[in-house]
């Protein structure tokens, strides 16, 4: 058979060890994960990154030599700034001539958070408890009205959780959104192997494949066909975000704006850190490339780093906000595309079976996944616009059950987002030392996604409601 002298050529052969003993249909279950595996590739991977100990990616760069990315800083008024307000009329325009995409990497499940299901599933506003997915359904539902358009979101999936995420659309009857207009593609896969780059087997029949990263997601949308179906409508640029962030502004004129006046392939948000060693990438110019380097890759001493005013030298926080380019996508994507990611890898504990075929469950990390992270194409991308974003308007994400980035941190941060609003609409509400509201209140995405908007939704508001406990503004 073909496909076992490719395996065996690769030594990769003993993935066969147990086919004279599969029944068909296991037979053609691993024939159909076998199938997905390109070995060239794999072997490189295997000599770069297993036997080579190169870890990958922007990893390898030589810290010593980085500087912050230059970035455009956000005023205190936009509207009152020429460039910004310049690049709002443009991105407007943009939104109205349909030419915006919107785009979710959702092809996590939400165990971090205790939660079995997909993330984008996870309840997470303080009153009506509406999912993540609920509350970007509704933000594009705002801007098509407002904007007069049909704004198609593209969701990545992964086969783990792909059937419980479309499900949950039909369920809810797309929350309002047409079905045409929302484009589920799932992720594509890529084996895991052990220490010595052999492809790892969980079953007799089945080998272990992981999700390849959300840099997978370039890729995924040019073989799954989704970047042709937003480029026959006419879209040409894709807004793209995390699905654990409820508070991203996901059509953000201004955004869009400065993408397209700067003719950049992939522009990016960037945030102030927090404080020094908080867990975002790092926005940096490797000799003239900017570049992001993740918290994990660089190493504590820089990411402490001051400049002469006490200010971190390498402020500019990643927070996995961009505007990507069709084009460029095809180009980093696309088969015959002439830019490729690079792979990370990651050392993880994998199920495996033993010689005796029994399944094992390490104790330690026994082998390596395969990543491509989005963020590893900026290096590629022609001229990469970064533009300041405001934290309480932009990032609050749910990643871990308690304490930092947890489902209580981003009910606060929507709060005070709507304290803010309901104040420079003249409602001054009690607030806590931290400026969370006391009331447990909610403002639905179909009444306002901005304060401009909601100032304005507010003032049209007869009669105002009473801000007390549980109050849903809609
Ligand atoms: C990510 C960024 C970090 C910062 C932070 C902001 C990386 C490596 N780090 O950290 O720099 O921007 O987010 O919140 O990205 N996903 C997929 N498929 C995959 C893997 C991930 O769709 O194969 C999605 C996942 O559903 C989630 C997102 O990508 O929406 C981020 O993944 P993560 O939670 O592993 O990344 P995190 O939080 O460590």
């Amino acid at each position: 058979m073909q496909l076992r002298e490719y395996f065996e050529k690769h030594n990769q052969g003993h993935v066969f060890k147990y086919w004279d003993e599969l029944g068909e249909a296991e037979k053609s279950a691993l024939e159909a994960q076998l199938k997905q595996i390109d070995l060239d590739e794999l072997d490189e991977l295997v000599n770069t990154l297993v036997k080579g100990g190169n870890k990958g990616g922007q990893a390898a760069a030589d810290f010593s030599t980085l500087k912050p990315a230059p970035y455009i800083a956000l005023p205190e008024n936009k509207d009152a700034d020429e460039q910004w307000k310049n690049a709002k009329l443009v991105g407007e325009e943009a939104i109205r001539k349909g030419r915006l995409a919107c785009f979710t990497v959702a092809g996590g499940q939400g165990t971090r958070l205790g939660f079995d299901a997909p993330k984008g599933l996870y309840p997470v506003t303080p009153v009506n408890g509406k999912s993540l997915f609920q509350v970007f359904a509704e933000k594009i539902l705002f801007a098509d009205k407002k904007y007069g358009v049909k704004i198609p979101w593209l969701i990545m999936t992964s086969q783990i959780n792909n059937a419980a995420t479309v499900k949950f659309f039909e369920d809810n009857s797309y929350f309002g959104l047409d079905k045409d207009d929302v484009i589920f593609f799932s992720q594509g896969l890529m084996p895991a192997v052990d220490l010595d780059g052999k492809i790892i087997m969980e079953g007799k029949g089945r080998i272990v494949m992981t999700p390849d990263g959300h840099g997978g997601c370039l890729r995924g949308m040019c073989r799954s066909g989704a970047l042709a179906k937003i480029r026959a409508r006419g879209a040409d640029c894709i807004s793209y975000w995390q699905v654990d962030n409820p508070l991203v502004d996901l059509i953000d004129p201004y955004f869009l704006g400065f993408h397209i006046l700067g003719k950049s392939d992939m522009s990016s948000k960037m945030i102030p850190k927090a404080y020094a060693l908080e867990k975002v990438g790092h926005f940096c110019l490797d000799g003239d490339k900017v570049c992001v380097i993740e918290y994990s890759d660089l190493p504590a001493e820089y990411q402490e780093l001051t400049d002469e005013n006490g200010k971190l030298k390498f402020i500019a926080g990643s927070v996995a906000i961009h505007i990507l380019s069709a084009d460029f996508v095809e180009s980093a994507g696309g088969d015959k595309g002439a830019l490729k990611l690079p792979f990370h890898r990651a050392n993880k504990k994998i199920p495996f079976i033993d010689a005796n075929a029994n399944l094992v469950k390490p104790d330690k990390p026994n082998g390596v996944k395969f990543e491509m992270f989005v963020f590893d194409a900026l290096p590629m991308s022609k001229n990469p616009v970064i533009i300041e974003g405001a934290r309480g308007d932009e990032f609050s994400p749910v990643k871990n059950a308690e304490g930092v980035d947890s489902p209580a941190t981003c009910k606060a941060d929507q709060k005070k987002q709507w304290a803010r609003w309901l104040k420079a609409a003249g409602v001054e509400i009690p607030v806590d030392d931290k400026g969370v509201p006391l009331a447990n209140i909610e403002v639905s995405p179909l009444f306002a996604t901005n304060q401009d908007d909601f100032v304005k939704a507010w003032n049209a508001l007869e009669p105002k409601p009473e801000i007390k406990d549980g109050l849903y503004i809609s």
